[in-house]
């Protein structure tokens, strides 16, 4: 199997960490969003990532839909995510709230990366902003009433694997250098699963990506932008 994108985005880290935690080998290529584009293009017709190329050639898009397949692969005994009943209620609520924090960090990201200074609407920010604290106080809210237990059932989960992703890209991304005091829950979580190796191996610095759109015109004494 071939996973397309680049590990500094939690959901392309997330299907990275469960292929290692399922012992399933992969090939990784490493995929900007920004300048390898039309790559992906080729592979996904959103150009987006992560995406999963099967051995037939098939092409597997959106995270959750590709850990969808590497559930049914692994079987129901190691499957990160319980196939029926309330744990599987739980679970999906927290990767739903945690995803959503994820996209509304990238939306703030993206107003930055790719659009030009004078269209960026702050008020837009600020909501997105606001959105993404609201999603990280209740998954740090579930992670207290946890204590030193997964978040849901006996053992880790995709609930904690998204959980912690999301959380070290935020707190990677935008710089909030604060957001293990604020969230000492989700703190004391992903410490204790960033130690491990699926989490280590699969830990890069955040690239802001290169913009993807015809550049602006050049202007005097103008910085070149570091390739995403
Ligand atoms: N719902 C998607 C979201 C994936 C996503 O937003 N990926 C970003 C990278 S962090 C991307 O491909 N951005 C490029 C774009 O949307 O144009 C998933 O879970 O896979």
């Amino acid at each position: 199997m071939i996973l397309i994108g680049m590990l500094d985005s939690p959901f392309v880290r997330r299907v990275a960490v469960s292929l290692k935690l399922l012992a399933m080998p992969f090939e990784h290529k490493n995929w900007s969003v920004g300048k390898d584009f039309e790559l992906i293009r080729q592979f996904n017709p959103l150009g987006r990532v992560p995406t999963l190329v099967l051995p037939s050639g098939e092409s597997l898009i959106d995270s959750s839909a590709i850990l969808d397949f590497l559930d049914e692969s692994a079987g129901a005994q190691h499957a990160l995510l319980a196939r029926s009943g309330q744990e599987r209620r739980d679970a999906l609520r927290i990767i739903s709230i945690a995803l959503g924090a994820a996209e509304k960090g990238v939306a703030q990201l993206y107003e930055r990366a790719f659009r030009p200074e004078e269209k960026r609407h702050e008020p837009w920010s600020e909501r997105c902003r606001n959105q993404m604290h609201g999603a990280l106080a209740e998954l740090d809210r579930v992670a207290q009433s946890r204590g030193e237990d997964w978040l849901v059932g006996g053992r880790m989960s995709q609930a904690d694997v998204t959980a912690v992703c999301v959380f070290t890209f935020l707190g990677d991304a935008l710089q909030l250098s604060q957001s293990w005091m604020i969230y000492p829950g989700l703190g004391a979580l992903a410490a204790r699963c960033e130690a491990l190796p699926e989490f280590r191996s699969t830990h890069v610095p955040f690239h802001q990506p290169e913009r993807a759109l015809p550049p602006p015109p050049r202007r005097e004494g103008a910085t070149q932008q570091r390739p995403g």
